[in-house]
């Protein structure tokens, strides 16, 4: 089989990228390890930057989102002294859209059916060949048979476990990485979100997040150490620890309900630069991990795909190379600004294993400063409703 762009992986990445692609007219195969249902049951991100907005309108799939998304002009962030709200809207005039991950890949798998876009999926094996000249190819299994895919790039965006970002050499590889000493353990229900906004807590006993997907749905994160397991937890015991983390005028209306997904997320920062090696593109996960504190991940990822994408029309369409040879420095110039953001938040408003009083001190100065200086206000605000494209 023969193709333009060769895609690994089918999550958000690699579903947009290959709707963008196939718009301007340039031909796309898409290999997901998993299946169709798999990847949809997956449940993550939640908050969707103006950039990632604009992009998903522009890739055709963006009706849905904005029928049923909710825009959020702020979010509380809370406190044991109280609760208080950055407006980002009075701050910096923008806003963000509540909308799920899973609903965006069910958007744009619905996309790629209507345009009959190629997406293979259940493969394994998957290896990436002659990165480096103008004639790469990947082969791969599925079926129980050994295919070939050649291509003229590869886009890798197969997620951080994938096999893209190990294509390329370690020694032209560099990595960085800060792993931090606890988990989040996420809570999906049917119930009414707890408040009008998002509320990130920070609490003697660990982080809280209450965030939702929609006025019927809500989720929610509590801080957990790292040895926690999900069987750990009962659905009792989450609401309760929830409950004492959260403002008490929250806490006292907010309903529970039965969980319909419970898990424990580890969290982390990675990089790893070049972005692009040969003719092999990494974009979103393959190539960073940020975490979810600042709701960055699904964001960057779309950022990188906009890169690449403009770079990939301007050399199919005009000939004009220079978009991909700068895609690898202009997505980890905003790159590193969110792992600054994400790990800023996170720094803020979690408990550290180590924390002493000054620490605590440190943090509560901080949380100070932001309820009551409009530039930190501003500060905060330009960084969650995301940084230029
Ligand atoms: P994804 O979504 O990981 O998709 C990669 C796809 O590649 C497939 N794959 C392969 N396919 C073929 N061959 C191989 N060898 C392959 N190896 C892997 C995988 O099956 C998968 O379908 O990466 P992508 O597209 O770059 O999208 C990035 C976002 O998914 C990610 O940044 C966010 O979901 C991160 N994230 C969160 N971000 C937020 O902003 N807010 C959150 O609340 C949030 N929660 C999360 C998260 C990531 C999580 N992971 C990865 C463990 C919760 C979790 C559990
Ligand atoms: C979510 O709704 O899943 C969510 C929202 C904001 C975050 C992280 C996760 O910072």
């Amino acid at each position: 089989m023969k193709t333009q762009v060769a895609i690994i992986g089918g999550g958000p990445s690699g579903l947009l990228l290959s709707q963008l692609l196939n718009n301007a007219g340039i031909k796309t195969v898409v290999l997901e390890r998993q299946t169709r249902d798999y990847v949809l049951g997956r449940i993550r991100a939640g908050v969707l930057e103006q950039g990632c907005v604009d992009l998903l309108r522009k890739a055709g799939c963006g009706d849905r989102m904005d029928r049923e998304g909710i825009p959020h002009e702020g979010c509380y962030l809370s406190t044991v002294e109280g609760m208080f709200r950055v407006d980002f809207n009075a701050a910096i005039g923008r806003q963000v859209m509540v909308y799920g991950q899973t609903e965006v890949t069910q958007d744009l798998y619905d996309a790629q059916d209507a345009i009959g876009a190629t997406i293979i999926h259940g493969v394994s094996d998957v290896v990436l060949h002659d990165l480096k000249s103008d004639a790469p190819y990947v082969t791969y299994t599925v079926d129980g048979a050994e295919q070939r895919l050649d291509c003229d790039y590869v886009a890798g965006c197969d997620g951080f476990h994938g096999v893209s970002r190990q294509s390329i050499p370690v020694d032209v590889r560099r990595e960085y990485e800060r792993v931090y000493p606890f988990g989040w353990l996420g809570v999906l229900s049917h119930t009414a979100p707890a408040a009008d906004e998002l509320i990130y807590a920070n609490h003697p006993r660990g982080f809280a997040l209450a965030s939702m997907r929609s006025k019927t749905l809500s989720r929610y994160y509590i801080q957990v150490p790292l040895t926690d397991r999900v069987e750990d937890w009962s659905d009792e015991a989450f609401w309760d620890e929830l409950r004492r983390r959260l403002p008490a005028e929250v806490a006292d209306t907010m309903q529970t309900g039965p969980s319909i997904e419970k898990s424990i997320a580890p969290l982390r920062s990675f990089v790893t630069e070049p972005m692009r090696w040969g003719q092999l593109f990494l974009v979103g996960d393959a190539a960073h991990i940020v975490p979810p504190t600042g709701a960055k991940g699904l964001n960057l990822a779309a950022s990188d795909v906009n890169y690449l994408y403009e770079g990939l029309r301007a050399a199919y369409l005009d000939g004009d190379q220079s978009g991909l040879e700068q895609y690898s420095e202009k997505a980890l110039a905003r790159i590193w600004g969110a792992m600054r953001f994400s790990w800023w938040m996170t720094s803020l408003l979690h408990r550290f294993p180590e924390q002493n009083e000054f620490d605590q001190r440190m943090q509560e100065s901080e949380l100070q400063q932001l309820a009551t200086l409009n530039s930190a206000q501003a500060t905060m605000a330009l960084n969650y409703t995301g940084l230029p494209y």
